[in-house]
């Protein structure tokens, strides 16, 4: 088994819903108060909560997008510089620019990384496409190289993933614009649709070979919105028809184990909208999973 680091990205700028912020101190007091093992070995806060001041969505928030991404670089970097496999809490999903550019980084696996993207949304917007201008829509396409150029520039400035090494799974609302842009480069999407009718199992294993194949790492981004809102409430963007965590949880198990995971992060959790932190127990389910 190898050596983990539990690392929480309290991110909220980049969500209309900003109180994913509270996720890892959320979690952190469920932890305890369930005598869990689990524990963060770090929170990393954005400069400026969201309980203090309000920050418009968009370009007025890019710069504490940007400083949070950039430390959260720094954290998953570090973390592999120590030998250990970084599992990151978010936060809204802008956090996946600072995690992956940090992990690819310290791998040296500048498009030879492998990425899984299990969520309802494609979240492959540039700022001129996306209509409501919230970074957490835009992290896909900034891995690959397009959008803003203080984000795509953290962890090198060059793209961190390449089209062929990536899949996105459970999508089922998108704009025509991240569409096009995937489909130009080649990305391979599972709709909901292809995964009802070919299971999980089928595509996430399709999806792992294709994180793997030539390249020297890879990583899980799982949003909490890929599932099914009958299972997890707990998160900003609710779509029906998703993913039932009992089809998930059991392909996750011993991932840890895989010889070429560099890291795996569970984001967009919001207590505010949990219920008897149903959502809560799904995430620990998860991390349970992984490190079996
Ligand atoms: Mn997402």
């Amino acid at each position: 088994m190898k050596n983990y680091d539990l690392i929480g990205a309290a991110s909220g700028w980049g969500a209309k819903k900003r109180h994913t912020e509270l996720s890892p101190e959320e979690l952190q007091k469920f932890f305890l108060q369930n005598n869990l093992s689990w524990k963060f070995s770090s929170i990393l806060k954005s400069e400026a909560s969201i309980l203090q001041t309000d920050i418009p969505v968009g370009m007025p928030s890019l710069p504490l997008v940007t400083s949070f991404c950039e430390r959260l670089a720094q954290a998953t970097e570090s973390s592999i510089t120590n030998h250990k496999i970084p599992l990151i809490i978010g936060g809204d999903h802008s956090c996946a620019i600072g995690s992956w550019s940090g992990i690819v980084k310290a791998t040296n696996s500048y498009g030879k990384f492998g990425l899984i993207w299990i969520d309802a949304h494609m979240d492959s917007h540039t700022y001129n496409t996306s209509p409501s201008k919230a970074f957490h829509g835009m992290p896909v396409a900034t891995l690959l190289g397009y959008g803003e150029d203080v984000l795509i520039n953290i962890g090198g400035a060059k793209a961190k993933i390449s089209p062929q090494h990536l899949s996105l799974i459970g999508i089922r609302s998108f704009e025509p614009e991240e569409e096009k842009l995937l489909n130009e480069l080649g990305v391979r999407i599972y709709y909901m649709p292809e995964v009802v009718e070919r299971t999980f199992p089928v595509v996430f294993n399709e999806a792992l070979a294709r994180a793997n194949k030539d390249t020297l790492s890879f990583g899980v981004s799982l949003d909490l919105d890929a599932f099914d809102p009958k299972y997890v409430l707990g998160t900003g963007s609710l779509e029906p028809n998703g993913l039932s965590p009992d089809d998930v949880i059991p392909e996750l198990q011993g991932l840890l184990n895989h010889p070429k995971i560099a890291g795996f992060e569970i984001v967009e959790y919001n207590p505010r909208l949990d219920s008897n932190f149903t959502t809560a127990k799904v995430i620990i389910n998860i991390l349970d999973s992984i490190v079996a």
